[in-house]
């Protein structure tokens, strides 16, 4: 390994040794950027991988809220505000009981390269709260989202930080958090967060847009090996908006989705998932998967019980992990080439663990990386942006047909880069050639901030 790759790595575990997750980001991306480096020995002397790998910002907050018994909690809230250098800090807001420091700063890092690889002006940047909106009343979902806003809003804004949803934060938080942020702002400024309903000014297509966009990186990817998702059996990790969204595109495209997750376990249906009855189930009555069988008795119900989700387990041409970090482990990954994977698409943020990825390119499975192929969500955040901008509005065809031509543009740089740097067909390190030597170039045209 190079040798200033290497320092930095050492340094970055010395500085963050009890966060994991951030460390596994990081060592991916640096670990892939090799040649570039060697390529380009200015960034040593102008350290641009430390400032890299440290955050503009870190900002870490009280958030007290008071329950329907009339009880006070207390939460955490974060923002971590990663990297301006190519635009606003941008990137989701995650509730979820899992959040802390090293999650809220992996997701940082990977938006940043993601931003980066959409072509479009936005910078990096995550927050969130380890708040479980899970069997929460509407109320309290909406105090709780109004006491995060009374702090978050003095650190964000449409030209300086815009947030969006992720992981327990959907179109119903955006509301509360908007109307929230307005009120103290007194202004309405319609570009502060995306993801906001279309009857206040949110984008046509957003709600579509991380899963299609999934589906379209696929697409292409397959092209490039003369392939199709015509005929293919797909699974789909996950039941939520990226999950819900990767499975209606992959229908029309006229693949088969038997089986879709949520936390407690997996339905597997051969005839084909019904997706009308998951979205009732999941965006109406936020309920759980398994609910599926009251409608579907003949459809199986595996319950998971062990840190490898049992979807994996499930032959399939094509798995889609879209639920969250390292949920497709080594054991997971052995199992799908046992059955013949051709193709895993990461919809989630980092699904593959460091070693099941290895796994899967060892094996000549093609891997599409989150950061890539997930990165059609923000970048239709981007175009609701550029829609609060302008005051005006495009169709719902108009947005999709500007993400089709974003993921096709990612698609292309993976590839390209990934073959430049002699590693054709390794469309990890592709994407993390393509973005970092955009962000280190903006780097030295900007001096020593
Ligand atoms: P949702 O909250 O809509 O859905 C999350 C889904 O993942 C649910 O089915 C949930 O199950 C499951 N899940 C969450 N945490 C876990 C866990 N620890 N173990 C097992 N299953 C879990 O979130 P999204 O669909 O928006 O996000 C899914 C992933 O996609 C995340 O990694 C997110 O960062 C990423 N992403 C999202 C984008 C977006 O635009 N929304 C854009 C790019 C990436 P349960 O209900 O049981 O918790
Ligand atoms: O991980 C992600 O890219 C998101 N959750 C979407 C972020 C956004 O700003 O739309």
């Amino acid at each position: 390994m190079n040798e200033y790759i290497n320092r930095v790595l050492e340094s970055v575990k010395a500085k963050n040794s009890h966060e994991p997750e951030y460390l596994q980001a990081v060592k991916e991306v640096l670990c892939s950027v090799e040649h570039l480096v060697e390529k380009h020995p200015e960034y040593e002397k102008l350290a641009i991988l430390e400032r890299m790998v440290e955050p503009e910002r870190v900002i870490s907050f009280r958030v007290p809220w008071i329950n329907d018994n009339g009880e006070v909690i207390v939460n955490r809230g974060f923002r971590i505000q990663f990297s301006s250098l190519i635009g606003p800090y941008k990137g989701g807001l995650r509730f979820h009981p899992t959040v802390n420091q090293s999650i809220m700063k992996f997701l940082g890092f990977e938006q940043i390269f993601k931003n980066a690889l959409t072509g479009l002006p936005i910078g990096g940047g995550k927050g969130g709260s380890d708040f479980d909106p899970k069997g929460k009343s509407d109320s309290e979902i909406m105090r709780f989202c109004q006491s995060f806003m009374t702090e978050l809003y003095r650190h964000i804004g449409q030209d300086v930080d815009v947030p969006a949803g992720d992981i327990g934060v959907g179109g119903r938080e955006i509301g509360y958090l908007f109307g929230q942020y307005k009120r103290i702002r007194d202004a309405y400024e319609g570009g502060v967060l995306t993801g906001k309903s279309i009857c206040y000014g949110g984008s046509l297509g957003r709600t579509e847009a991380t899963g299609y966009g999934l589906v379209f990186y696929t697409r292409e990817m397959l092209k490039a090996h003369g392939n199709s998702l015509q005929g293919k059996i797909v699974t789909i990790s996950g039941s939520g908006n990226v999950a819900i969204y990767a499975c209606e595109k992959a229908q029309e495209y006229g693949a088969k989705v038997v089986a879709m997750s949520d936390s407690n376990g997996c339905i597997y249906d051969p005839h084909g998932i019904d997706l009308a009855l998951i979205k009732q189930i999941k965006e109406v009555e936020r309920g759980r998967i398994k609910e599926y069988l009251v409608k579907h008795p003949n459809a199986d119900y595996i319950e998971r019980t062990s840190e490898d989700s049992p979807i994996w387990n499930i032959k399939t041409d094509i798995a889609l992990p879209c639920a969250t970090q390292n949920e497709l482990t080594l054991n997971s990954a052995k199992k799908l080439v046992e059955n013949g994977v051709i193709a895993v698409a990461e919809g989630a943020n980092m699904p593959c663990t460091q070693e099941a990825t290895d796994y899967l390119l060892e094996n000549k499975i093609l891997v599409a990386p989150a950061k890539a192929a997930n990165a059609g969500g923000v970048a239709t955040s981007a175009i609701e942006m550029t829609q609060n901008s302008m005051r005006y509005y495009y169709t719902f065809d108009e947005v999709i047909e500007k993400l089709d031509c974003i993921m096709v543009n990612i698609f292309n740089a993976c590839k390209d880069n990934a073959e430049k740097y002699g590693c054709a067909g390794n469309y990890v390190a592709g994407a993390n050639l393509a973005a970092f030597e955009k962000l280190a170039e903006a780097m030295k045209c900007q001096g020593v901030v």
